[in-house]
């Protein structure tokens, strides 16, 4: 199926070393996605990606809260944060897109969360809840009104990028096989009935 209509847009979440095997944040079978994401590139007309984007000593990373392990919660201005090991630093290769990921049919590439005090799951609004990353603007300016969304992690930047997708009121559709979670202590079911709850689009597959 060729969707190459110019009100939707495909958006690859966070395709990055540090989210595969061998990376920081490793998300199994993180690799995966690449294949699959590649095919539904063809697709499409417009494509985004997302890089995550942490200056050093970043206030997401464990290491820079004394006496923390990752994946534990600490109290932040704008509410709960997830602690997570140092990954995706500004010009480490760990910050890299998936060497095999198609980035040449991308027109614009929206990096977040390198504020150092704010983390950035979603792909339109930092955890914050209000500081803008531009990307509304951009889908806005194009008439762009249809979302299909797939990367890394489910759970995390995908489903946060997803419900704001869907708040913001565009029409939002998550592609599952082109993604892989995190899963921590039950997040992807949790997000996944919170996106289906939302009026998300879940697909089991993508129509070529
Ligand atoms: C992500 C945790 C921290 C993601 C990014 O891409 O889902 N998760 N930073
Ligand atoms: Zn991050």
């Amino acid at each position: 199926m060729k969707l190459e209509k110019s009100n939707s847009c495909f958006l690859v979440i966070d395709v990055q070393q540090d989210f595969c095997p061998g990376g920081a944040l490793a998300v199994t079978q993180g690799d995966h996605v690449v294949k699959p994401i590649n095919k539904i590139i063809e697709s499409f007309s417009n494509v985004v990606l997302t890089q995550d984007w942490h200056p050093k000593a970043h206030s997401s990373f464990s290491s820079s809260h004394q006496g923390t392990e990752p994946f534990s919660e600490v109290e932040m201005p704008y509410g709960i944060q997830t602690l997570w090991p140092d990954h995706c630093v500004q010009n480490s290769s760990g910050a890299e897109f998936h060497p095999e990921l198609n980035t040449a049919s991308a027109q614009t590439i929206i990096r977040k969360g390198f504020r150092h005090e704010i983390d950035s799951y979603s792909a339109f609004f930092e955890n914050d809840g209000e500081t803008v990353t531009g990307l509304e603007g951009w889908l806005v300016s194009k008439q762009i009104k249809d979302l299909y969304l797939a990367g890394l992690a489910t759970d995390y930047c995908v489903a946060y990028s997803a419900l704001d997708a869907v708040r913001l009121g565009f029409n939002a559709a998550v592609i599952l096989p082109a993604c892989r979670a995190i899963d921590l202590d039950g997040s992807l079911n949790r997000q996944l009935t919170k996106m289906h709850k939302a009026g998300i689009t879940l697909l089991e597959n993508f129509p070529e």
